[in-house]
């Protein structure tokens, strides 16, 4: 199958804006991604014909809505090759992982402990972690990154232990762009009866994800990077553990029967959400998917792969550019500094220029040290993305150069 990818364009329209006297070049979609108008769309016509809280009413607007929500759980459950009963709605990949350490965790995980991470992970598969090992007096360990930007699998024999009771990794880095060897991570724990809880943030949206395949307990994502609104996710939790899981929020919906003293909780994903959930955003995740899905997971990872690699070879010309992370292997986002140009000024030169690119330390403090940089600027693509915008950035970084060394 051979996509026009330039005709895919069309299908967003906050695609077709000038910016500052420039058109558009959105290259921060590692932050969020844009959204097509199917999404808008199916957004619009929730509100417009079928608007109802679910599992509650008897009505036929109820019906629909909680039809259409289950509906979008079976979607996330076919995109990620698990079923149904293991698919639980979050907000994102912070509350999945949070989820995880307050229900799992603080059942699970007592003094003397090990939880592991990596050096490269997002805050949000780092705090959540330290706050259980706080409450649990548990220890957090992590498998350092190697000057190459990947993780250092020769130290990570050492750390994964019998203690190990969890090990937690990021499947594409947000700051490196590093795609890691999560199966063989994942064997690697399983080997010591740990399990494993992979974020894939940067990853459920850009490449295939088949979660029986990987073998690991728990997948966490956010919607609003692959297409969907913000305020949506998912957390694939394995069904044996979901089974064990106690609740972590109290509530609605999440119930059997409630006396004074004490309540029976519902079996399955419900047991873990409590309130009235983001109805119209599971739903149109669900449309997000569908659209995901007829490009091809496949093809999107082609197509991004194609874009990064030429921009790594094209930003090799801009003098004084340092490119953090490996130089194969990479999901699609580059980030780099450039000799004499603070991330920030560099990111405000090229929104100057329409250039939205991400300056900062991209929620990886402790990445930043190790790298002995504070923050950094980071290009990241979709594949709405095309060559044409890599080459204008090109010439956008060749002027920040002769402005910044001048
Ligand atoms: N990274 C970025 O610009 P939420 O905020 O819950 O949707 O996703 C958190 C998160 C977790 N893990 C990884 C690897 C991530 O990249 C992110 C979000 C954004 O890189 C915002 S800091």
């Amino acid at each position: 199958m051979t996509i026009d990818w330039n005709a895919i364009r069309s299908d967003f329209p906050i695609l077709k804006q000038e910016v500052r006297g420039h058109p558009l070049i959105y290259f921060d979609n590692a932050a969020t991604s844009q959204k097509p108008y199917q999404v808008i769309e199916a957004l619009v016509g929730y509100y417009e014909r079928d608007n109802a809280n679910v599992h509650r009413g008897l009505h036929e607007l109820s019906g629909r809505a909680t039809d259409a929500y289950e509906e979008a759980r079976r979607k996330v459950a076919g995109y990620l090759g698990a079923d149904e009963g293991e698919i639980i709605f979050t907000r994102g990949t912070t509350e999945g992982i949070n989820l995880v350490a307050q229900s799992w965790g603080r059942a699970n995980i007592k003094g003397g402990d090990v939880i592991l991470v990596t050096e490269m992970e997002h805050h949000s598969n780092l705090v959540p972690w330290q706050m259980l090992a706080q409450q649990t007096g548990a220890q957090l360990w992590h498998v350092p990154v190697t000057d190459g930007g990947e993780l250092d699998l020769e130290k990570l024999d050492g750390l994964l232990t019998e203690r190990v009771k969890l090990f937690s990794f990021v499947h594409v880095s947000n700051s490196l762009g590093t795609i890691n060897p999560v199966k063989e991570l994942i064997a690697k724990a399983k080997a010591v009866g740990a399990l494993t809880l992979v974020d894939g943030a940067q990853s459920a949206g850009h490449m295939p994800v088949n979660v029986r395949d990987l073998g690991c307990d728990f997948y966490a994502f956010s919607g609003h990077k692959m297409c969907a609104p913000t305020g949506i996710g998912a957390l694939y939790v394995k069904a044996d553990v979901l089974a064990e899981m106690q609740p972590w929020q109290g509530g609605g919906e999440m119930i059997v029967r409630v006396e004074f003293d004490k309540s029976m909780y519902k079996e399955g994903p419900a047991r873990f959400e409590a309130g009235t959930p983001d109805i119209s955003g599971a739903i149109v995740l669900g449309t997000a998917i569908d659209y995901l899905e007829a490009l091809g997971r496949d093809h999107i990872f082609e197509h991004d792969t194609a874009l990064v690699r030429h921009a790594m070879e094209r930003m090799k010309e801009v003098e004084g550019v340092r490119i953090f992370g490996p130089e194969e292997n990479r999901g699609s986002l580059i980030a780099f500094s450039m000799e004499g140009a603070h991330p920030h000024d560099l990111t405000t030169f090229a929104n100057s220029y329409g250039l939205a690119l991400r300056g900062g330390h991209h929620c990886t403090q402790p990445l930043m040290r190790k790298l002995k940089v504070a923050s950094t600027s980071r290009a990241s693509f979709y594949f709405y993305n095309t060559v044409e915008e890599v080459d204008r950035m090109i010439g956008i970084l060749q002027d920040a150069r002769k402005f910044f060394s001048a």
